[in-house]
């Protein structure tokens, strides 16, 4: 093994300053940064130095075209790098949150990843209409929904291989919702990593606690990741926090003020699309309460 060049692979897992890179032979080496920087995530391409066998060191990341992550007063959360698609789970049962997937799009957008959500456990037909009703708010923006039910594989096949073939796929999602059974439907020996993963990790568990980029066997990568309880975008301006939801597009420059920040100003054209109902109040308020959020952390 040459020890003088470095050689690119592809960052698969990540956990603190442990990654898995993978290079174009398939293996996977155990890789760590060179120095304190840590900024690799799943996804991003690398150059790592070998050592031994088994290791590696990470010289550098290669520059990545977006990098999907969370931000709130205490830290920055990467979930992925060089992401194609946002496969954004949610279910007929457990309640799903809006707030946490407005927040995802927003993220998605300004990252200009696109998104896709998906409505899980179609099968459990007596929550169906309740949570199609609730995502129309999104068709209506603009975003695609797709129902299917993660125990069936062959609908799974249907809905996502050809999207996915040439990509790189994204599953985010509020725990409970079924990502790791969608990824277990796409990627046959997926429930072997991450068993593997579990009892490495967290004694057994059978919840995915490390995020993992999966090859599909029909063509295309898949990320799975952690469930997450919040998504602050603190790192993010009020205009990309606009340009996040997708059915102001049409509005934005089209206020009195060219300044608007869309909350009080007369002659705001997203106040009046509000009203008249063209722009939901729900999604309004979330927008309201990400700028609220981000003045509040004095960054103004
Ligand atoms: N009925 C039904 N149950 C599902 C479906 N997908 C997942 N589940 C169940 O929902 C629970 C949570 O699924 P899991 O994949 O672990 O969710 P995750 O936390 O998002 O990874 C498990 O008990 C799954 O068997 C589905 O399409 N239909
Ligand atoms: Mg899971
Ligand atoms: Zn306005």
């Amino acid at each position: 093994m040459p020890t003088e060049t470095a050689v690119e692979g592809r960052v698969i897992t990540a956990h603190g300053r442990h990654y898995g890179v993978e290079f174009a032979d398939g293996r996977v080496r155990h890789c760590f940064p060179r120095g304190k920087k840590t900024d690799a995530a799943v996804g991003d391409r690398v150059l790592v130095r070998f050592q031994g066998n088994e290791e590696g060191v990470i010289e550098k990341r290669l520059e990545r075209k977006n990098l999907l992550y969370r931000s709130d007063e205490m830290r920055t959360k990467q979930f992925a790098a060089n992401v194609d698609l946002l496969l954004l789970v949610v279910a007929t049962t457990p309640a799903f949150s809006d707030d946490l997937i407005g927040r995802a799009l927003v993220a998605a957008r300004t990252a200009g990843i696109e998104p896709v959500i998906i409505l899980n456990k179609a099968d459990l037909v007596e929550n169906l209409s309740t949570a199609r009703a609730r995502l129309e708010t999104y068709t209506k923006a603009g975003i695609q929904v797709l129902e299917l039910s993660a125990l069936n594989p062959q609908q799974v096949h249907a809905a996502l291989l050809e999207r996915i073939k040439g990509k790189t796929a994204l599953l985010l999602g509020q725990s409970g919702m079924g990502k790791s059974t969608l990824l277990n439907a796409l990627v046959p020996d997926a429930a072997a990593h991450t068993q593997e993963h579990s009892a490495a990790l967290d004694a057994g568990k059978h919840t995915t606690t490390t995020t993992r980029l999966y090859h599909l066997p029909q063509g295309g990568e898949i990320i799975d990741s952690p469930g997450f309880q919040n998504f602050g975008l603190y790192h993010l301006s009020d205009v990309e926090i606009q340009h996040g939801f997708a059915e102001f597009d049409p509005f934005l420059g089209t206020c009195k003020f060219y300044n608007c920040t869309h909350r009080h100003e007369p002659g705001c054209a997203i106040l009046t699309a509000r009203k008249q109902g063209e722009i939901s109040i729900e999604r309004h308020a979330l927008y309201e309460r990400i700028l609220a959020e981000n003045e509040a952390q004095g960054r103004y």
